[in-house]
């Protein structure tokens, strides 16, 4: 997982601390040229001595440093896919931490580790499990709309939720709203019947809201406690199915939509994130595929881009591998 952003980190770093080792070589020789200037100049004022050491070391870190290093990392995030306002934002943030610090940057490495940490940090939104599953108690039956183009994991994702969901004692409907990609009712199928999960289906074709509201309805009479509502997606963005999920939300009124997106495609599903959010309204996002994602861009920029929190994490193809998404855990793994 995000792999390759580790090791640009890890080298822009690295060069970083070069630049502080070099830097620090310089100021000690400024500071011994200095000391024998003190020396010679005045040696019965002890105090203006020390006054003008202090001076040295405690100088402010000025915007010029902060651009010189902000460039190691800028280049590490571009590489990666990590949008441009997300970019931008980092670059700020690092400004604020660190521009007219009372200490100088080069003699603190830890420092600019540290602020960078907390820049990238800021723009990251987490939604801890806890706070989710008790959002889920707080409404019965509660609704959740999946939406996401083809092939970003919707279905994959939902039947991982359900067996999340299952676990945690509670009992699900799903419905089988993809009525237009082939197979895909089938596909629903296999897995709710594997976790033992009532599925409300109807033909190819029919009408994608009809089939939620028949599973909302099923739900309503069997004291269901959550609603499940599968999606279609199509080759990207496209109006018919904005459409036709404006439709389902609003016979549905879910309690929470959730944008599901492919970690791999990096600014591209970012960009889908803001169309969907625009057009159907997003709530949070769950990024599949972050196991075979070795840039982490999307994860970077796409709560920060939507203002949205990223929900969970999909690591793998079996139910277990969903994970919530913890910023500090996949901070502290980016940046070693
Ligand atoms: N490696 C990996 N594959 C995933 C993950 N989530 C989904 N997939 C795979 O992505 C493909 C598309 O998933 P699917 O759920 O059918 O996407 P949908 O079209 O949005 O419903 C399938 O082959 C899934 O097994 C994940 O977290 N990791
Ligand atoms: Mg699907």
């Amino acid at each position: 997982m995000f792999d390759f952003l580790k090791k640009k980190i890890k080298d822009s770093i690295s060069s970083i601390q070069k630049k502080i080792i070099s830097e620090e070589k310089r100021q000690a020789e400024t500071n011994t040229g200095i000391e024998k200037e003190i020396h010679e100049e005045n040696t019965s004022e002890p105090h203006r001595e020390e006054e003008r050491k202090h001076r040295i070391i405690s100088r402010k870190v000025t915007e010029k440093e902060i651009d010189e290093v902000y460039s190691d990392i800028k280049e590490a995030l571009t590489e990666n896919n990590v949008a441009v306002s997300v970019l931008d934002a980092i670059h700020d943030d690092l400004k604020s931490y660190l521009i007219g610090k009372e200490v100088s940057i080069f003699n603190n490495k830890k420092e600019v580790v540290e602020a960078i940490h907390k820049s990238i940090a800021d723009v990251l939104k987490e939604y801890p499990e806890e706070e989710f599953l008790s959002k889920i108690r707080s409404k019965k039956p509660f609704i959740i709309l999946f939406i996401g183009v083809n092939g970003a994991g919707k279905t994959t994702t939902l039947a991982k939720l359900a067996d999340k969901l299952s676990n945690e004692g509670l009992k699900i409907v799903a419905s089988a709203s993809d009525t237009f990609r082939a197979a895909s009712i089938e596909q629903l199928d296999i897995h709710m019947k594997k976790l033992k999960i009532d599925l409300i289906k109807r033909s190819y074709g029919a009408d994608p809201a009809a089939v939620a509201f028949d599973a909302i309805k099923h739900a309503k009479a069997t004291g269901a406690d959550v609603v499940l509502i599968d999606t279609a997606g199509r080759s990207d963005v496209n109006k018919n199915l904005l459409e036709e999920l404006k439709k389902v939300k609003k016979v549905s009124k879910p309690d929470m939509t959730i944008f599901v997106g492919d970690a791999l495609t990096g600014n591209d599903v970012v960009k889908q994130a803001q169309a969907f959010d625009r057009e159907v309204g997003i709530d949070a996002t769950i990024l599949s595929k972050a196991d075979v994602d070795k840039k982490g861009g999307a994860v970077l920029s796409i709560s920060y881009v939507t203002k949205k929190p990223i929900l969970f994490l999909g690591t793998g193809q079996e139910y277990g591998d969903l994970i919530n998404f913890d910023k500090e855990k996949t901070l502290e793994y980016i940046l070693g």
